[in-house]
């Protein structure tokens, strides 16, 4: 390290960090492997978050990483404005193959954030040219998280990520979030209580009229606010307001999607058919950035048909369909499909809720809850320090050589589906030490 730069990790300012605690106390990642990251010092760390809900089928796979390197040397780049290149419609077909339904579609961007935001202009867009202009109100959740864009903080619901940014867009309203430790607490899957909140739509339709509502977008399983599992019944209710009034359902699948709940989507698992999902993360395995829409054959067919001009959308990214990403995209699909790594998160999921739910009577626990393979452990809040056990937790933990992910005081855990019976019960005896030795 040249001697001009006193601390070389001055100039990156990184992202949702506290950067001036993590210079003076840096943790750094430089290997990883299947479940395992490696430290510089080349110690090891369980992965107990795939990376940030991502790498689904666990770290740097070969095929992933030949795929990568050969598309890289092939073609590096290539327009997708009024040109294209194989691989962005294979891909676009492999996933229009699978996900739910008639969402036959998939539109390319690079992010959960930009494809939040893609989400939400296809569907103002779509109420435009069907003739319903005034259709212009977004309808999102407390307590969500659909990334940083503009779009995504204005229907999330997140305090923190939205207080800071002035007034965001206009005609935004949302819905309340349906965590209830009250009546919920320690739920194995999905929590009996809490169906009726979805009739908050009702009253959204009272006060504004449905002939101002564009759409409706929640995380089918909220994952950043801390894997908040949805009531019995609450998505349907949900999607059959949304049919009653004629409202566009998206669902950001963004952790979701790829088999996170032993399911390609959970519209799959839950049953419940949206009319757009978002996706991000676990398409590429992380590998490459890549994020899209899903759309349904009736928005893009009405689209194309009534455009009134000849291009139909004005809207896309000078990496919307990134040769390396869909390089990494069809690598990955084809590891899923190949390991059947849905189907073996859904195996799983049995165990992970047996083991997890052992935590019951961990020191601080309020509450544990769990679907596919995530689950939320909430801690009490230390008394005037919200959040701080919580990131004590965190801290710990990966002084004990496991990877948990925290926000607020809630320990999140989504392992690699890869994950082994042995690396679960590992995970659940770090915490539990953890937390014994906890303040
Ligand atoms: N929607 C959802 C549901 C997400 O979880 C995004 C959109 C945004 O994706 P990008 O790719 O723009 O970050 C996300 C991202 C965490 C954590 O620790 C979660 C996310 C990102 C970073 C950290 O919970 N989710």
């Amino acid at each position: 390290m040249p001697a001009s730069l006193p601390n070389a990790l001055d100039a990156f300012w990184m992202p949702f960090t506290a950067n001036r605690r993590f210079k003076a106390e840096p943790r750094l990642l430089a290997r990883a492997e299947g479940t395992r990251y490696y430290t510089p010092e080349g110690r090891e760390v369980l992965d107990g978050t795939s990376g940030l809900w991502c790498v689904n089928a666990g770290h740097t796979r070969a095929p992933i990483v030949e795929a990568i390197s050969r598309q890289a040397a092939e073609l590096d780049f290539a327009p997708t404005f009024n040109l294209g290149h194989p691989k962005a419609f294979e891909l676009a077909a492999r996933l229009a193959a699978l996900l739910p339904g008639d969402l036959d579609h998939v539109f390319f961007a690079n992010s959960g954030s930009e494809a939040v935001d893609s989400a939400l202009k296809i569907a103002l867009a779509y109420q435009r040219a069907r003739g319903k202009g005034e259709k212009t109100r977004l309808i999102g959740r407390e307590r969500a998280y659909h990334g940083v864009g503009f779009g995504g903080i204005s229907v999330g619901g997140i305090v923190k990520n939205r207080m800071h940014f002035g007034g965001m867009l206009t005609g935004v309203d949302h819905l309340p979030h349906t965590h209830d430790l009250a009546r919920n607490a320690f739920s194995r899957g999905q929590p009996e209580h809490g169906a009726e909140l979805a009739d908050a739509l009702e009253r959204l339709v009272g006060l504004h009229d449905a002939s101002t509502i564009a759409a409706v977008i929640v995380e089918p399983m909220s994952g950043s606010a801390g894997v908040l599992v949805p009531p019995k019944g609450y998505l349907e209710r949900l999607r059959a307001l949304c049919d009653k009034h004629d409202i566009l359902l998206i669902f950001d699948e963004v952790i979701t999607g790829f088999g996170r709940l032993g399911a390609p989507f959970a519209a799959d698992h839950f049953g419940v058919r949206p009319d757009m999902i978002t996706f991000a993360k676990g398409v590429t395995n992380a590998a490459v950035p890549l994020g899209g829409v899903g759309v349904s054959k009736a928005i893009y067919d009405l689209m194309l048909e009534r455009a009134d001009s000849p291009v139909e959308l004005f809207h896309g990214y000078t990496y919307s369909g990134h040769p390396l990403a869909c390089a990494a995209g069809l690598a990955a699909l084809d590891i899923y499909r190949d390991e059947d790594l849905f189907g073996r998160a859904a195996a799983l999921s049995a165990y992970w809720e047996d083991a997890v739910h052992s935590l019951a009577d961990a020191r601080h626990v309020i509450d544990v809850r769990n679907l596919g393979l995530t689950a939320g452990i909430e801690l009490a809040p230390r008394e005037g320090a919200a959040g701080a056990r919580a990131t004590d937790a965190f801290h710990a933990c990966f002084d004990q050589g496991l990877l948990v992910r925290v926000t607020g005081d809630i320990i999140a855990l989504s392992p690699p589906l890869i994950v082994e019976k042995a690396e679960i019960d590992r995970i659940v005896e770090t915490i539990r030490a953890v937390l014994t030795r906890l303040d």
